[in-house]
């Protein structure tokens, strides 16, 4: 099958055979390389050389995020670090760090998944692709680079931040795709408006790839009209490669998986077993090619759904519903992801805080925006001190700027049950 054209129209019975000879090998690989498999298949009875067809995936252990948390660094590899060409780690990383391991070949697949995600935004060689994905670590920057370079773009590898810069390239070089998040994107948009141009007629796009964080409908289209372009909502995860797996489509009806690449699962998140096409649960992925650190059955703890039937635009590829939420407690603002014990360090690094805090996140005029409530006896001068200090703290250690504000002590509710305090409107 080798060639992309053919995996794009293959028969279900072709692309069945692909992922099941994917997982029949990883299974054995992580059992023969990895003792974390090891343990674990041994501990569940699974035998990794009986897997004779993909009803079978349905017996094998899950690996949770803390599987790889407790084996970091290296304790998930598959290969002698000799033959690791890349290391990524997820964003807002503070003490949570999430690897993504890959060898030369991984790198070739993960450009050619975002390339087809290129493909899907009709882009080719005679496109000019700004990347405004952060670079460092943060897995949007590279993976949109090779999969630009993939998809045979002119690249401006500028990465995140310094938006008069970003808007000047928009101007001057007139790229025709924008890669970056949605909330960046919207960023860019307002402060282009703002210096007084009209972004849909000043700059050359045709097209948006954002992902990495949700957003609403309603916040696309407001993107499409500022910018003039069309967006599409690209997702990845560091673990799996990073962006591209999976990106939807003009029909804007959920984001195409490449499932010759990744085998996707939705299960109950209480009871882990599989659900239905059309039902919600968290999305499970087992990666069928990757060598660097290849996955087997990974609670992604994204909230999602197959959605049934084929897809108006015609890709045979299946396709997740938008992500709904997470099953874990993890938040993601401005590209950065939060945990509330991260929020409750930043509280306790700050002079003059409580312990009480509530994390509200909105979509405010098509912009994220985070408040931190903190309760504080403070008053006055010395109370706008502190929600200064909070939010510098807040930026340096989480990625993003919050608004700060302290609250008399007692103020924010309590509940005998687990309180909770991370309000997430958006979704
Ligand atoms: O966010 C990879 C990425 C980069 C995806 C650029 C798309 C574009 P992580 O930092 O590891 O990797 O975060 C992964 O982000 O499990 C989801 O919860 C969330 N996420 C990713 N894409 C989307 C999306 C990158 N399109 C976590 N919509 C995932 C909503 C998304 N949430």
């Amino acid at each position: 099958m080798g060639n992309d054209n053919d995996i794009l129209h293959a028969s279900r019975e072709q692309i069945d055979q692909i992922q099941l000879a994917g997982i029949q090998k990883t299974v054995i690989d992580v059992y023969e390389h990895i003792p974390f498999y090891k343990k674990s298949f041994d501990e569940a009875g699974f035998d990794p050389y009986s897997v004779k067809s993909l009803d079978d995936v349905a017996r094998i252990p899950f690996v949770q995020k803390q599987d790889l948390r407790d084996a970091y660094p290296y304790g998930m590899l598959a290969v002698p670090l000799k033959d690791v060409r890349e290391i990524h780690m997820s964003s807002g990383t503070t003490g949570i760090a999430t690897m993504g391991a890959y060898t030369e070949h991984d790198i070739k697949i993960w450009g050619e998944c975002f390339s087809r995600a290129v493909d899907y935004a009709h882009g080719d060689e005679n496109d000019v692709m700004q990347i405004c994905y952060g670079y460092g670590l943060f897995t949007g920057g590279l993976g949109a680079h090779y999969g630009s370079i993939s998809a045979g773009c002119a690249t401006i590898p500028i990465s995140a931040g310094n938006t008069e810069r970003q808007i000047r390239i928009l101007r001057e070089m007139g790229p025709t795709i924008l890669a970056c998040t949605p909330s960046y994107a919207m960023h860019i948009a307002d402060t282009a408006i703002e210096m007084g141009l009209d972004p849909a007629r000043d700059f050359n796009l045709r097209a948006g790839i954002h992902g990495a964080e949700p957003f609403s409908d309603n916040f696309r289209r407001d993107l499409e009209r500022k910018l003039g372009y069309r967006v599409l909502d690209i997702y990845g995860l560091t673990e799996v490669y990073g962006p591209g797996i999976g990106i939807s489509c003009d029909a804007h009806d959920g984001m195409h998986i490449w499932d010759d690449f990744v085998y996707i699962e939705i299960v109950d998140p209480e009871t882990g077993e599989v659900l239905p096409d059309g039902q919600e649960g968290e999305l499970v992925l087992t990666t069928l090619r990757k060598q660097g650190a290849p996955l087997i059955r990974y609670r992604t703890h994204d909230l999602t759904r197959i959605v049934p039937g084929t897809c108006a635009c015609g890709s045979r590829h299946p396709r997740i519903a938008t992500l709904t939420g997470r099953t874990d407690d993890m938040f993601k603002v401005k590209g950065c992801n939060m945990f509330p014990a991260q929020v409750e360090e930043v509280i306790k690094a700050t002079d003059g805080t409580s312990s009480e805090y509530q994390v509200m996140i909105e979509a405010v005029d098509g912009h994220d925006v985070l408040t931190v409530l903190f309760e504080t006896p403070l008053e006055g001068e010395a109370l706008a001190r502190c929600e200064e200090e909070l939010a510098l703290i807040f930026k340096a250690k989480l990625g993003c700027t919050p608004e700060a504000k302290g609250v008399p002590l007692g103020e924010l509710p309590r509940s005998e049950k687990k309180t909770k305090r991370i309000f997430d409107s958006r979704y």
